[in-house]
């Protein structure tokens, strides 16, 4: 007879009923008549789960066991990882049958996967980018663990009240978390604060002592990723503060009974929330303590690792490859340092042999002021050992500095890894680039520019650290789940191996551009994804949308540089035209934004308010009705941005050339077959490329122009006088049309764009508008749009992320892959 199928791993239509109805009763406590929609995802969560765990115990012993490959190990203070049901469902190739085995229950998939909270753990792009790395990783069979922090508050959650953003506290623990499993076996003790000196070893020799003042202790929490196919998986370990255990509480009188409370306390504070702002505006003790924590937990669990394989110390980088996901973990460079020198007695110079053959260090940003610097009283106060070993690691660098370019008096001062100015400070982006390997920027412009300004002195002096490798996105999470109508668009003419062969395959439907038959398919997957955004729209905003129009939408974090201002100035200059001239020729479009401003970023906040207000007067407006709509969709996160990237017409991509990055978004729009309009910024500029010019909407200064400018003395005002279209829109922010009369409310905004306007707004408007008209003409011809938005998609293969996995593989890590 043959043996019945084992009920965790069938994955059958009926093997999978049987294993959710079973899973309901044990793992919720409740039967199928009393099960709320919560219990059900649970249930089908841990079915899911069920079906993953035999790849991840392989992955970890794969990892544990061989150490002759070379183990990623990407170290990130977000994960941004993004609902979970789905994507393992897609990975495991059982959504249909799991669908089917929901509907013999009388359940909807769909809203079942829908109900999931989503684990916030990120700001953003370099959070998001950190998940697509793990998933590419996992596809390709690379093994890799991503270290990170596991948060109790995420990032907020906006919600609009009045038109402007209320923070609110993200519980996403409410209910258990059905993707991790805590490990009590991994965990460190990691020490903070305190004195250093020197004492004699048993051995005789000489070594630093640090007395600590605080010690907490990081527990592991894993949660599996696996690859598309279901055959490998990797791990995403997050650690969480503890406060050390084992005190003797009868023994202590009230008032230590209540101080030894208050330090728990004070230990549990450090993994509670993440910080939500995207740049290091304030250097505050409690995230250094976050980044202390992630990364002395990370690294001993890397050595204890090694040390189990059986390895020499002195072969540690033959085992990591450790990648340093902007400066936040890059601490990890002294750290490694004191747990080979301090901790195991290995010699300096080999120990500093062994960090610079195992790290590597991404750069995220070119705005100056975005660099990592912490103020030395600060970090003396939480890391006293390792701001020595800061300082001896400069020491010799400085030496070697000083006797390469003895011409060159000042060079010391600009590459050292201590900004002298006071207060004193110490530069995280020169540790990270000292102590690595490899250091790249994540789209070609962006490392340019990073050789040229930004790392300029330091890329002078270790020219061949400085390499690229341009972000992607993977097509599984930001197309073939969120995107199922154009999924199927897609299979159809050409099978389903795209999505693990992006580049290979995609390419394949450029023959197809100007077939009618698969423009009218592909006109009518975008229309249904459009009624899924109006839909929701519908329900959460009360705003109606028409899903005939042109949706135009700029969904990102909210940031001058990024110019969501420059886009309302544009929307409320299209009012005017439509209300002084009602018969115009007019594409209806429906504009839509989305993001979150940091909760002390006054001027981002100005922006939302502006927005909503701006929705206010234009939806209410039986002048524009049916042709011009304004939404700001609240809380963007990952699960929004399934819904919406898929819906889009036109992307828009109008940061200031030359401080974007890279943009992540402009990639999940493109390949979703929206077409771009925007500046030549970060991975814009090979998108752009990629798909050829004719099919691009491209205006605005380039980064060299803008350097001109700015050096000439820009004066915003000049650009009001040839333009009396934006002269007007200015005039009516500042005197009230768009906040109830209230002529103050935007006076900060309005004020700066006229005596400051640091990102060239006013500027590029006219060539914005422009451009704008351009693609709003094109949309008028359905054909030539659809071609224009197919060809986008067949022409981005190149920004999967299993590419830059591969690039990072092959040019960075060393480590095999296909
Ligand atoms: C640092 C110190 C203290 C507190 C917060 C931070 C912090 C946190 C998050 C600083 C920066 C971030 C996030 C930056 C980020 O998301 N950058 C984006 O990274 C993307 C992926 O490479 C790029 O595509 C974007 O261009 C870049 O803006």
């Amino acid at each position: 007879t043959a043996a019945s199928p084992d009920p965790r791993t069938d994955c059958s239509r009926e093997g999978l009923r049987k294993a959710v109805l079973d899973n309901l009763f044990y793992a919720t406590g409740h039967a199928q008549e009393n099960a709320a929609r919560g219990d059900w995802y649970t249930a089908v969560a841990y079915t899911v789960r069920d079906r993953m765990l035999k790849a991840w115990v392989q992955g970890i012993e794969r990892i544990a066991a061989d150490g002759d490959v070379r183990c990623v190990a990407y170290l990130s203070a977000e994960f941004l990882i993004g609902p979970q049901l789905g994507a393992n469902m897609l990975a495991l190739g059982i959504t249909e049958p799991m669908r089917e085995a929901l509907a013999s229950l009388g359940q909807d998939l769909d809203a079942i996967v829908f109900h999931e909270p989503e684990p916030g753990l990120g700001n953003g792009g370099l959070g998001r980018l950190a998940a697509c790395f793990m998933d590419s990783l996992a596809t390709l069979g690379v093994p890799a663990i991503g270290y990170g922090i596991r948060y109790e508050f995420g990032m907020f959650r906006q919600a609009i009240e009045d038109g402007a953003q209320v923070e609110l506290a993200d519980k996403w623990l409410r209910r258990p978390f059905p993707w991790e499993l805590p490990r009590g076996g991994q965990q460190y003790e990691v020490r903070l604060g305190g004195k250093t000196h020197m004492e004699t070893a048993p051995d005789g020799t000489l070594r630093v002592q640090w007395t600590p003042a605080k010690t907490v202790t990081a527990c592991a929490h894993d949660i599996p990723v696996v690859g598309h196919g279901g055959t490998h998986c990797n791990l995403l370990r997050l650690w969480r503060a503890e406060a050390v255990e084992a005190f003797d509480f009868s023994t202590f009188n009230a008032g230590e009974y209540f101080s030894s409370v208050h330090d728990k306390i004070f230990s549990e504070t450090i993994t509670k929330v993440l910080y939500p702002n995207d740049d290091p505006y304030q250097g505050k003790q409690l995230r250094l303590g976050q980044q202390y924590l992630f990364v002395s937990a990370s690294l001993q669990d890397m050595l204890h690792i090694h040390h189990s394989l059986g390895k020499p110390l002195e072969t540690f980088h033959t085992t990591f490859a450790i990648q340093l996901n902007d400066t936040h973990p890059a601490v990890a460079v002294a750290e490694l340092m004191r747990l080979l020198v301090d901790v195991h007695g290995m010699d300096w110079d080999t120990a500093w042999s062994v960090t610079t053959q195992t790290f590597a260090y991404t750069n995220h940003t070119l705005l100056p002021e975005a660099l990592e610097k912490w103020p030395l009283p600060l970090f003396a106060e939480v890391l006293p050992r390792h701001l020595e070993i800061v300082y001896e690691i400069n020491r010799r660098f400085l030496e070697s500095v000083t006797a390469a370019h003895p011409e060159d008096p000042d060079l010391a001062r600009r590459l050292s890894l201590i900004d002298e100015t006071s207060p004193r400070f110490v530069r995280m982006a020169h540790l990270a680039t000292v102590g690595s390997k490899a250091v790249n920027g994540v789209a070609a412009l962006h490392s340019e520019l990073l050789k040229r300004d930004v790392l300029g002195d330091l890329a002078a002096f270790f020219p061949e650290k400085f390499t690229n490798v341009t972000n992607g996105v993977t097509p599984r999470r930001w197309l073939a789940l969120c995107n199922p109508a154009l999924a199927a668009c897609i299979s159809n003419r050409i099978g389903t191996r795209w999505q693990d062969h992006f580049e290979e395959e995609i390419i394949r439907l450029e023959e197809f551009a100007d077939d009618p038959d698969f423009q009218a398919q592909w006109q009518a997957a975008k229309l249904t994804n459009k009624q899924r955004l109006t839909h929701l729209a519908k329900t959460i905003l009360r705003v109606e949308l028409d899903p005939a129009a042109l949706f135009d939408v700029q969904v990102k974090r909210i940031h001058e540089y990024k110019r969501q201002h420059l886009n309302v100035l544009r929307v409320i200059a299209l009012y005017n035209r439509l209300r002084r001239n009602p018969g115009m020729d007019f594409v209806p479009r429906a504009v839509i934004f989305g993001g979150k401003a940091a909760p002390a970023y006054y001027l981002a906040k100005q922006i939302i308010l502006l927005v909503n207000r701006v929705a206010e007067v234009v939806n209410t407006d039986p002048a524009v009705a049916g042709r011009l709509r304004v939404a700001f969709v609240p809380n963007f996160n990952v699960r929004s941005g399934q819904v919406i990237y898929p819906a889009a017409d036109l992307s828009q991509q109008i940061s200031l050339a030359g401080k974007e990055a890279s943009g992540t978004g402009n990639m999940k729009f493109g390949i979703n077959g929206a077409v771009t309009i925007g500046t030549l910024d970060g991975a814009n500029v090979e998108m752009r490329a990629c798909v050829g010019e004719e099919n691009f909407f491209l205006f605005g200064l380039t980064t060299d122009e803008v350097q001109a400018v700015q050096r000439a003395g820009y004066s915003p005002a000049a650009h009001l006088e040839g333009n009396p279209e934006l002269a007007e829109a200015l005039d009516q922010i500042r005197s009230g049309v768009f906040s109830r009369g209230d002529a103050g409310c935007f006076r900060p905004l309005v004020d700066n764009l006229l005596h400051r306007d640091e990102y060239l707004v006013l500027a590029d408007f006219a060539s914005y508008m422009d451009c704008q008209d351009r693609a709003a003409r094109t949309y008028a011809d359905p054909a030539a749009w659809t071609r224009m938005s197919i060809l986008n998609v067949a022409r981005l293969g190149m920004f999967s992320s299993d590419r830059s996995i591969r690039e990072y593989c092959r040019n960075i890590w060393n480590v095999p892959v296909e």
